[in-house]
């Protein structure tokens, strides 16, 4: 398939996506958001992909949903088309890992769309924020839930409410992203973490994945027995005969996804 806003690369098992709508700053239009859905879906059938990376432009990670998409809809034309809801849950639903990796304006839906992803490594001069308050609205892509999982209930009150925009230092200390790097590197950086994840198990990445994904979703005692259930499992897997092995032989693993 060829797609208008957003490219797409296969960097040895890394599966990169790049939205590509430079004169809307990457604006999250229905089209950039459907093509993304796509890309996401060929990428979970696609065995030569083991992790995703997902980036923008250096000035613009995505400057929010299209506000002139947004600004005629109704609320039943809101409601009946289901609003973009579609290509973003694909991003909540991957089974492989996928990583933001983010430079310049996180605004508005791009901060929601980076916060869907396994984790965020941010460039130095990136923004973060939802603004949508100054719009007339308020986040709709699971920002009002995210940002508070992440940063706590006073940081996310306090952007939600008044649109501040956090820089990239902020989102470190805070815990929105998991590391800062220079802009000109965090394409190549994001990779190489790709790449690293790539070289493991994959149904261990995957179920690792599903565990800390249900620290979010349900109490700590059940959340502890399902880690420990997921964990007792992997002892029928040959990847974890090979891991310890390999540990014992001093050697490099060479997992099989068995
Ligand atoms: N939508 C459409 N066009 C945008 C845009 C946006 N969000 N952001 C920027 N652009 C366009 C500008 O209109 C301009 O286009 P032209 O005028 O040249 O045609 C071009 O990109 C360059 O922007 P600026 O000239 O404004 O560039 P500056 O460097 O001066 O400023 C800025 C950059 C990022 C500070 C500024 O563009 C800005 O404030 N942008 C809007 C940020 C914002 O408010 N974002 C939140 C949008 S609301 C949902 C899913 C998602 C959402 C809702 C529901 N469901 C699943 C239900 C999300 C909602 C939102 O994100």
């Amino acid at each position: 398939m060829t797609y208008k806003n957003i490219e797409i690369e296969f960097i040895g098992k890394v599966g990169l996506v790049r939205l590509n709508r430079p004169k809307a700053l990457n604006a999250l239009c229905d089209e950039l958001i459907s093509e993304l859905g796509h890309a996401l879906d060929d990428f979970e059938k696609n065995d030569e992909v083991r992790c995703v990376v997902l980036t923008g432009s250096e000035k613009a990670f995505a400057a929010g949903a299209d506000i002139k998409e947004m600004a005629p809809k109704t609320y039943m034309s809101a409601y009946m088309e289901d609003f973009i809801t579609n290509g973003w849950e694909k991003v909540t639903v991957c089974r492989k890992p996928v990583i933001a990796a983010v430079s310049g304006f996180a605004l508005g839906g791009g901060c929601e769309l980076a916060m869907m992803c396994d984790f965020i490594i941010a460039a130095d001069n990136a923004q973060f924020g939802q603004p949508e308050i100054k719009l007339g609205i308020i986040p709709g892509a699971g920002g009002t839930q995210r940002l508070p999982r992440f940063v706590g209930k006073s940081k996310a009150m306090e952007m939600v409410l008044t649109g501040r925009i956090m820089d990239a230092a902020e989102a470190e200390r805070s815990g929105l992203v998991s590391r800062v790097v220079p802009a000109a590197e965090l394409v190549e950086e994001a990779i190489k973490v790709a790449e690293g994840i790539a070289k493991l198990s994959m149904p261990v990445t995957i179920l690792a994945k599903e565990s800390v994904n249900r620290a979010f979703e349900t109490t700590l005692q059940e959340g502890v027995r399902f880690e420990r259930r997921l964990f007792h499992s992997l002892f029928a897997s040959d990847d974890q005969k090979e891991g310890m092995s390999a540990f014992i032989e001093k050697r490099p693993p060479n997992f099989k996804d068995n």
